[in-house]
């Protein structure tokens, strides 16, 4: 239900025998069902499902009119990441869904190719009856959601890459992903090497820049090379780097980037940005953005991580 209010309509100026006639309808509430369909973007969950609904009851989510993006990050450190990736693998077209760090790792334990973190709450996924659905799942997802003016992606990009060249760089991860070169994959993943992109890069060290800078990145100097250890305020960010998406030039900001990863950045509401993740994780709250009028819908999150 959305509260509507009449704009004012004048008919002025209205000249009869000498005398002005006005009609004046002002600002009259009215509540009116909303018909239209919406999309909302909503923030990392990491396995915060109770908060997810009470977002969803709170923005008035229809399943059969609404449409839910992701920024990725469903699983891992809170309470029911199983929960969380039955009821948006449930939701079928009407959820759009990109690859976050949390849950490339859970592919990666599954994988036998990372251990459990301490803190990791990937276990109930690991021994439930529909882990092999749910992982398989997971792998069909994309690395970056291009739609208009829109482009998704977990965490960020480099200053070199427009839009269309990353969907394209995502399409690449995401063929073997889903492909019989996974497992070799998933065994050559992890690293932080190379730490810059450059065009001539080939197999496992080029995926794995574009794995890392779309789920990882935060941090870069301003002529691409990423750091991946600050994970703290804009204010601390070491000499010489800056936020990704503050680069000048940065080839990508022509188009409204929804992201998120960044939860010490908080919601950042900007006019081609919106950084979503305001660190539901740790306490503080859910956020979503409906994009059709650019509101925020926030809940308040119990604290599972500190
Ligand atoms: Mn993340």
């Amino acid at each position: 239900m959305l509260r509507f209010f009449l704009l004012s309509i004048r008919l002025s100026q209205y000249p009869r025998q000498g005398a002005q006639a006005f009609v004046t309808i002002h600002e009259l509430p009215v509540t009116v069902h909303r018909l239209q369909m919406a999309t909302y973007a909503i923030g990392d969950l990491q396995g915060c499902y109770d908060p997810l609904r009470e977002l969803l009851e709170e923005i008035g989510f229809n399943a059969a009119r609404d449409r839910l993006w992701f920024v990725g990050d469903l699983v891992n450190r809170g309470p029911q990441s199983e929960q969380v990736l039955r009821f948006v693998k449930g939701l079928g077209n009407r959820a759009v869904t990109v690859l976050g760090n949390h849950d490339l790792h859970l592919l990666m334990v599954a994988e036998g190719r990372a251990k459990l973190h301490k803190g990791d709450t990937l276990a109930a996924i690991l021994e439930a009856p529909d882990r092999e659905e749910l992982l398989a799942w997971m792998r069909g997802l994309q690395m970056m959601h291009v739609d208009g003016e829109y482009a998704m992606v977990h965490a960020g990009l480099l200053p070199s890459w427009s839009v269309p060249k990353a969907r394209d760089l995502g399409h690449e991860v995401e063929e073997v992903l889903r492909g019989p070169a996974y497992r070799s994959l998933m065994a050559h993943m992890y690293g932080n090497q190379p730490d810059r992109w450059d065009d001539a890069l080939a197999g496992y060290d080029r995926l794995r820049v574009i794995i890392n800078v779309m789920t990882r990145l935060r941090i870069c100097t301003a002529d691409g090379r990423i750091e991946f250890s600050h994970k703290g305020r804009v204010e601390d960010i070491p000499d010489g780097y800056v936020p990704w998406f503050a680069v000048p030039k940065r080839k990508s900001a022509d188009a409204i980037i929804i992201c998120g990863h960044w939860s010490a950045l908080g919601l950042l509401d900007e006019k081609n940005l919106l950084a979503l993740d305001s660190g539901c994780l740790w306490g503080r709250s859910l956020s979503a953005v409906r994009l059709e009028d650019r509101r925020i819908f926030q809940v308040r999150c119990r604290k599972f991580a500190d």
